[in-house]
Protein backbone atom coordinates (compact mmCIF):
# COMPACT_ATOMS: atom_id res chain seq x y z
CA UNK A 1 0.00 0.00 0.00
CA UNK A 2 1.28 3.40 -0.76
CA UNK A 3 1.78 6.01 1.42
CA UNK A 4 -1.38 8.06 0.03
CA UNK A 5 -3.34 5.19 0.43
CA UNK A 6 -2.77 4.98 4.17
CA UNK A 7 -3.28 8.15 4.88
CA UNK A 8 -6.47 8.43 3.23
CA UNK A 9 -8.16 5.76 5.18
CA UNK A 10 -6.53 7.15 8.83
CA UNK A 11 -8.29 10.37 7.24
CA UNK A 12 -11.60 8.58 6.09
CA UNK A 13 -12.06 7.24 9.36
CA UNK A 14 -11.10 10.22 11.17
CA UNK A 15 -13.63 12.49 8.89
CA UNK A 16 -16.35 9.66 10.44
CA UNK A 17 -16.44 8.63 5.96
CA UNK A 18 -15.58 5.26 6.45
CA UNK A 19 -17.64 3.68 9.52
CA UNK A 20 -18.08 0.29 11.38
CA UNK A 21 -21.51 -0.91 12.29
CA UNK A 22 -24.66 -2.22 10.62
CA UNK A 23 -25.64 -0.64 7.60
CA UNK A 24 -27.78 -1.41 4.86
CA UNK A 25 -26.81 -0.93 1.20
CA UNK A 26 -28.48 -0.22 -1.88
CA UNK A 27 -28.34 -3.51 -3.00
CA UNK A 28 -30.12 -4.69 -0.17
CA UNK A 29 -26.99 -6.28 1.64
CA UNK A 30 -26.38 -5.68 5.42
CA UNK A 31 -22.57 -4.50 5.61
CA UNK A 32 -20.59 -4.31 9.16
CA UNK A 33 -18.57 -0.83 7.39
CA UNK A 34 -19.97 2.02 5.40
CA UNK A 35 -18.37 4.49 3.72
CA UNK A 36 -19.84 7.88 3.10
CA UNK A 37 -18.58 10.28 1.22
CA UNK A 38 -20.73 12.67 1.96
CA UNK A 39 -19.37 13.66 5.14
CA UNK A 40 -16.19 15.10 3.55
CA UNK A 41 -17.87 18.08 4.18
CA UNK A 42 -15.75 21.14 4.96
CA UNK A 43 -13.74 22.86 2.56
CA UNK A 44 -10.03 21.14 3.79
CA UNK A 45 -11.98 17.87 3.60
CA UNK A 46 -13.29 18.65 -0.11
CA UNK A 47 -9.69 19.60 -1.02
CA UNK A 48 -7.66 16.69 0.61
CA UNK A 49 -9.97 14.72 -0.83
CA UNK A 50 -9.45 16.09 -4.34
CA UNK A 51 -5.78 15.23 -4.13
CA UNK A 52 -6.21 11.81 -3.21
CA UNK A 53 -8.42 11.21 -6.46
CA UNK A 54 -6.28 13.06 -8.42
CA UNK A 55 -2.90 10.91 -7.06
CA UNK A 56 -4.57 7.71 -7.95
CA UNK A 57 -5.51 9.02 -11.29
CA UNK A 58 -1.93 10.26 -12.31
CA UNK A 59 -0.81 6.72 -10.68
CA UNK A 60 -2.87 5.00 -12.96
CA UNK A 61 -1.52 6.71 -16.25
CA UNK A 62 -5.00 6.47 -18.47
CA UNK A 63 -5.62 8.80 -20.94
CA UNK A 64 -8.61 10.70 -21.27
CA UNK A 65 -10.35 14.06 -22.26
CA UNK A 66 -12.94 14.93 -20.08
CA UNK A 67 -13.76 14.62 -16.16
CA UNK A 68 -17.54 13.45 -16.05
CA UNK A 69 -18.91 13.55 -12.20
CA UNK A 70 -21.98 11.94 -12.71
CA UNK A 71 -25.45 14.47 -10.01
CA UNK A 72 -25.31 14.35 -6.99
CA UNK A 73 -22.64 12.74 -4.94
CA UNK A 74 -20.32 12.60 -7.91
CA UNK A 75 -20.42 16.26 -8.77
CA UNK A 76 -18.26 17.86 -6.15
CA UNK A 77 -15.60 15.09 -6.31
CA UNK A 78 -14.98 15.83 -9.93
CA UNK A 79 -14.47 19.33 -9.26
CA UNK A 80 -12.36 18.93 -6.83
CA UNK A 81 -10.26 16.23 -8.88
CA UNK A 82 -10.29 18.79 -11.99
CA UNK A 83 -8.96 21.34 -9.19
CA UNK A 84 -6.27 19.10 -7.78
CA UNK A 85 -4.82 18.01 -11.59
CA UNK A 86 -4.63 22.16 -12.51
CA UNK A 87 -2.86 23.17 -9.06
CA UNK A 88 -0.86 19.65 -7.87
CA UNK A 89 0.10 18.23 -11.64
CA UNK A 90 -0.56 21.41 -14.15
CA UNK A 91 -2.87 19.56 -15.77
CA UNK A 92 -5.80 22.22 -16.63
CA UNK A 93 -8.27 19.53 -18.22
CA UNK A 94 -12.37 19.91 -18.63
CA UNK A 95 -14.96 18.55 -16.43
CA UNK A 96 -18.84 18.68 -16.72
CA UNK A 97 -21.65 17.17 -14.61
CA UNK A 98 -25.28 15.94 -14.86
CA UNK A 99 -28.59 17.51 -13.76
CA UNK A 100 -31.34 14.44 -12.56
CA UNK A 101 -33.67 16.75 -14.40
CA UNK A 102 -33.41 18.21 -17.37
CA UNK A 103 -34.12 21.95 -17.51
CA UNK A 104 -36.36 23.41 -19.98
CA UNK A 105 -34.95 27.36 -19.63
CA UNK A 106 -31.50 28.99 -20.06
CA UNK A 107 -29.06 26.82 -21.34
CA UNK A 108 -31.56 24.04 -21.35
CA UNK A 109 -30.65 19.90 -21.11
CA UNK A 110 -29.49 17.85 -18.77
CA UNK A 111 -25.30 18.54 -19.30
CA UNK A 112 -23.63 21.57 -17.71
CA UNK A 113 -19.97 22.48 -17.92
CA UNK A 114 -17.46 21.23 -20.43
CA UNK A 115 -19.25 19.16 -23.19
CA UNK A 116 -19.30 15.61 -22.64
CA UNK A 117 -17.29 14.05 -25.61
CA UNK A 118 -14.43 12.19 -26.37
CA UNK A 119 -13.02 9.81 -23.55
CA UNK A 120 -14.61 10.58 -20.26
CA UNK A 121 -13.26 9.74 -17.00
CA UNK A 122 -16.29 9.19 -14.74
CA UNK A 123 -15.66 10.40 -11.00
CA UNK A 124 -17.70 8.60 -8.54
CA UNK A 125 -17.38 7.47 -4.80
CA UNK A 126 -18.30 3.87 -4.20
CA UNK A 127 -18.87 0.76 -6.31
CA UNK A 128 -20.80 -2.22 -4.73
CA UNK A 129 -22.87 -4.10 -7.43
CA UNK A 130 -22.14 -1.69 -10.13
CA UNK A 131 -26.04 -0.66 -10.38
CA UNK A 132 -25.23 2.97 -10.02
CA UNK A 133 -22.08 2.91 -12.69
CA UNK A 134 -24.33 1.06 -15.60
CA UNK A 135 -26.71 3.84 -15.34
CA UNK A 136 -23.68 6.33 -15.69
CA UNK A 137 -22.63 4.58 -18.89
CA UNK A 138 -26.55 4.84 -20.27
CA UNK A 139 -26.04 8.82 -20.17
CA UNK A 140 -22.28 8.83 -21.66
CA UNK A 141 -23.23 6.24 -24.37
CA UNK A 142 -26.57 8.56 -25.49
CA UNK A 143 -24.10 11.12 -26.15
CA UNK A 144 -22.13 9.35 -28.28
CA UNK A 145 -18.81 10.00 -26.38
CA UNK A 146 -16.75 7.09 -24.86
CA UNK A 147 -15.79 5.87 -21.35
CA UNK A 148 -11.79 6.18 -20.39
CA UNK A 149 -12.62 4.88 -16.80
CA UNK A 150 -14.27 4.79 -13.79
CA UNK A 151 -12.24 6.80 -10.72
CA UNK A 152 -13.99 5.49 -7.38
CA UNK A 153 -12.54 5.97 -3.80
CA UNK A 154 -12.99 2.65 -2.72
CA UNK A 155 -13.44 -0.69 -4.23
CA UNK A 156 -15.66 -2.62 -2.10
CA UNK A 157 -14.14 -5.78 -3.92
CA UNK A 158 -17.82 -7.53 -3.90
CA UNK A 159 -19.20 -9.98 -6.17
CA UNK A 160 -21.01 -8.74 -9.12
CA UNK A 161 -23.92 -11.63 -10.93
CA UNK A 162 -21.07 -14.50 -11.64
CA UNK A 163 -18.01 -15.18 -10.40
CA UNK A 164 -15.90 -12.01 -11.19
CA UNK A 165 -16.30 -9.18 -8.85
CA UNK A 166 -18.52 -6.03 -9.76
CA UNK A 167 -15.89 -4.14 -11.04
CA UNK A 168 -14.64 -6.74 -12.95
CA UNK A 169 -17.22 -6.81 -14.85
CA UNK A 170 -17.93 -3.14 -15.15
CA UNK A 171 -14.24 -3.36 -16.95
CA UNK A 172 -15.05 -6.36 -18.92
CA UNK A 173 -18.53 -5.19 -19.99
CA UNK A 174 -17.33 -1.68 -21.14
CA UNK A 175 -13.64 -2.43 -21.79
CA UNK A 176 -12.28 0.15 -19.02
CA UNK A 177 -10.45 -0.06 -16.26
CA UNK A 178 -12.18 1.15 -13.09
CA UNK A 179 -9.20 3.15 -10.55
CA UNK A 180 -9.86 3.33 -7.09
CA UNK A 181 -7.86 5.50 -4.43
CA UNK A 182 -8.23 2.14 -2.40
CA UNK A 183 -9.84 -1.07 -1.76
CA UNK A 184 -11.26 -3.17 0.94
CA UNK A 185 -8.01 -5.14 0.90
CA UNK A 186 -5.61 -1.85 1.89
CA UNK A 187 -8.34 -0.88 4.15
CA UNK A 188 -8.45 -4.25 6.17
CA UNK A 189 -4.71 -4.10 6.16
CA UNK A 190 -5.21 -0.98 7.68
CA UNK A 191 -7.45 -2.35 10.53
CA UNK A 192 -4.66 -5.20 10.88
CA UNK A 193 -2.27 -2.89 11.98
CA UNK A 194 -4.08 -0.64 14.35
CA UNK A 195 -4.76 -1.57 17.64
CA UNK A 196 -7.67 0.54 18.36
CA UNK A 197 -9.34 -0.64 15.07
CA UNK A 198 -8.64 -4.11 15.25
CA UNK A 199 -11.80 -4.93 16.30
CA UNK A 200 -13.53 -4.67 13.23
CA UNK A 201 -11.64 -7.22 11.80
CA UNK A 202 -13.44 -10.17 12.52
CA UNK A 203 -16.98 -8.78 11.10
CA UNK A 204 -15.60 -7.09 7.69
CA UNK A 205 -13.71 -10.14 6.94
CA UNK A 206 -17.25 -12.11 7.33
CA UNK A 207 -18.68 -9.72 5.36
CA UNK A 208 -16.16 -10.54 2.65
CA UNK A 209 -16.56 -14.30 3.22
CA UNK A 210 -19.89 -14.12 2.59
CA UNK A 211 -20.19 -10.88 -1.11
CA UNK A 212 -16.15 -10.95 -1.59
CA UNK A 213 -14.31 -12.41 -4.84
P1 LIG B 1 -23.87 0.02 -6.44
O1 LIG B 1 -24.85 0.75 -7.33
O2 LIG B 1 -24.44 -1.25 -5.84
O3 LIG B 1 -22.53 -0.20 -7.10
O4 LIG B 1 -23.64 0.92 -5.16
C1 LIG B 1 -22.91 2.11 -5.22
C2 LIG B 1 -23.63 3.22 -4.49
O5 LIG B 1 -24.03 2.80 -3.18
C3 LIG B 1 -22.75 4.40 -4.23
O6 LIG B 1 -22.77 5.31 -5.29
C4 LIG B 1 -23.37 4.98 -2.94
O7 LIG B 1 -24.47 5.79 -3.24
C5 LIG B 1 -23.84 3.78 -2.16
N1 LIG B 1 -22.88 3.29 -1.13
C6 LIG B 1 -22.02 4.14 -0.47
O8 LIG B 1 -22.07 5.37 -0.61
N2 LIG B 1 -21.06 3.65 0.38
C7 LIG B 1 -20.93 2.33 0.66
O9 LIG B 1 -20.02 1.94 1.43
C8 LIG B 1 -21.83 1.43 0.05
C9 LIG B 1 -22.84 1.93 -0.79
C10 LIG B 1 -23.88 0.98 -1.20
O10 LIG B 1 -25.07 1.26 -0.93
O11 LIG B 1 -23.52 -0.11 -1.70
Amino acid sequence: MQAYQREFIRFAIERGVLRFGEFTLKSGRTSPYFFNAGLFNSGLALAKLGRFYASALMEAGVDFDVLFGPAYKGIPLAAATAVSLAEQHGRDLPWCFNRKEAKDHGEGGTLVGAPLAGRVMIVDDVITAGTAIREVMQIIQGQGAQAAGVLIALNRQERGQGELSAIQEVERDYGMPVISIVSLEQVLDYLAGDAELKKHLPAVEAYRAQYGI
